[in-house]
């Protein structure tokens, strides 16, 4: 069973979204359930999952009132949650009701989940949005595996602290089985986080010994169909026209952690610092909206708009735009053209748990004349991609240095950098984070119906538990 907040829709018209390429090969493959945390509102739910069958795997739909998703989701998970875990604590907006509605959203999944779900079922946890949700099934005496992965960074102890509900928050986690992380980054703070709250034990085998619990840990990077996604950039390039200039691109939600008014001054440097580039070379900002009732997201859209407006105000000519911005979502085999045919690929966000569009930038080249990425060292993807140019996104200077470089970089530098990259991509793709995780799932035992756990490699602990 996979939970995640939304659940892919239910005819597979929209299956493009990172998550769903990514689980639903491992889902068909033995059959499986995809339960959307609240992907109906309504103002009578029913108290049972709604159920669709795909081809594919089923679906299970959780229904709820839409003033407790909006507080669930646009409250605790969007406004509290994600600003704090990327670091962003001058954005926290703590209502008390949005922490009951999350809690209550996470207690009614487990009762739909806990009537559908037999005892060797293995439940994948998605993300920040459900993380009391294992806590809530093992409430209810469900005895399967439960794994938590967390898409998005976690920050250091002191930060996380600074979140209302921190115990809470850590003791949910430490209801796991196996808690998955994007980096060694991250891994390394939840292990801190246990240590500092629930005195937990790190054991020799990278495990954490928690109340005469165990929980295994683990960091899995997410990837990218890399296959799919280089065929789109082929098949889309072969009849496209190169833009008139050499082009940087690029592409996110439009999300404060994203870093892009850090990158429109960066750009800004670049062309204060290199008059010889003006009119040679132009920046496309593809940003969609995203979550735009929250005011933080409102700011952070004008606060692009009006650096937009500047730059092409102060270096723009009638022949010559610096910055073009596009405010919406575009389809992915336009993109993957996009990508293919832009010398550099600007991702620098200020905290990011991996960065798909990184990936997908690298896997969309050409290798005999690829471009170059330039990464932000907070992004997770740096640490699997030591070959990009890594920049200090907080430092415009630095990043008008890579744009300068990537701009200048030969031809045998670039093949030389993407070819390192391209060839981790292609066996860590998605395919690998999935089985990996699941994988590790699989290996942790589950608890016997007397209520004590063996643990591969632990038996004396566990016969003493
Ligand atoms: P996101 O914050 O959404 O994901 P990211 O990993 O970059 O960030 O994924 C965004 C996806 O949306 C990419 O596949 C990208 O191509 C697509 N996208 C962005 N802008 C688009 C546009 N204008 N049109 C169409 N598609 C667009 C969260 C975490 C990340 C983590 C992922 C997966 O914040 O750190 O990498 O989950 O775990």
């Amino acid at each position: 069973m996979i939970v995640s907040n939304r659940a892919p829709s239910v005819d597979g018209s929209d299956d493009s979204g990172g998550l769903v390429v990514a689980l639903k090969d491992a889902l068909a493959k033995d059959g499986g359930l995809w339960i959307g945390g609240a992907a109906q509102q309504t103002e009578r739910p029913s108290a049972s999952l709604v159920l669709h069958h795909r081809a594919d795997f089923d679906i299970g739909l959780c229904e709820m009132e839409s003033g407790l998703y909006q507080d669930y989701y646009l409250g605790y998970s969007n406004s509290v949650l994600w600003p704090a875990l990327h670091g962003r604590l001058d954005l926290i907006d703590v209502q008390p009701r949005y922490a009951a509605a999350y809690r209550e959203v996470a207690r009614r999944l487990a009762r739909t989940i806990a009537e559908a779900v037999a005892e060797d079922d293995l439940i994948w946890v998605h993300d920040y949005q459900l993380i009391p949700l294992a806590h809530e099934l093992k409430a209810l005496g469900v005895k399967s595996r439960i794994g938590f992965f967390l898409h998005i960074p976690l920050p250091d102890l002191q930060t996380f602290k600074a979140i209302p509900d921190w115990r809470d928050l850590a003791r949910w986690l430490a209801d796991y089985d196996l808690v998955g992380f994007q980096t060694q980054r991250d891994l390394g703070h939840m292990i801190n986080i246990f240590r500092h709250t629930l005195r937990g034990e790190l054991r020799a085998n990278g495990n954490m010994g928690i109340d005469g619990r165990e929980i295994a840990l683990g960091c899995f990077p997410i990837s990218i169909n890399v296959d799919g996604f280089r065929r789109l950039a082929d098949e889309g390039a072969a009849d496209t026209p190169p833009p008139p200039l050499p082009r940087l691109i690029g592409v996110d939600r439009l999300d404060y952690s994203k870093g892009l008014p850090q990158r429109l001054a960066g750009y800004e440097v670049f062309l204060e610092s290199n008059p010889e580039f003006h009119s040679q070379v132009g920046l496309l900002q593809v940003a969609p909206p995203t979550r735009d009732d929250v005011d933080a997201y409102k700011e952070i859209r004008s606060e692009l708009e009006h650096l937009a407006g500047h730059i092409n105000g102060r270096f723009g000519t009638v022949d010559w735009t610096p910055v073009q911005y596009i405010h919406r979502a575009l389809p992915r085999d336009q993109l993957a053209v996009l990508f293919r045919l832009s010398r550099v690929g600007l991702v620098t966000p200020l905290f990011d748990g991996m960065n798909l569009v990184a990936k997908e930038y690298v896997a969309a080249q050409d290798e005999a004349d690829p471009g170059v990425l330039i990464l932000s060292q907070f992004a997770g993807a740096a640490e699997e991609m030591p070959e990009a140019l890594i920049v200090n996104p907080h430092d415009p200077q630095d990043i008008a240095r890579a744009i300068k470089a990537a701009l200048e970089m030969p031809l045998a530098e670039r093949v030389e950098r993407h070819g390192a990259l391209y060839s981790h991509l292609r066996i860590h793709d998605v395919d690998h984070w999935s089985a990996a995780f699941l994988k590790r799932l699989l290996s942790v035992e589950r608890i016997g119906v007397d209520g004590v756990a063996h643990f591969p490699g632990l038996e004396p602990w566990a016969a003493a538990g």
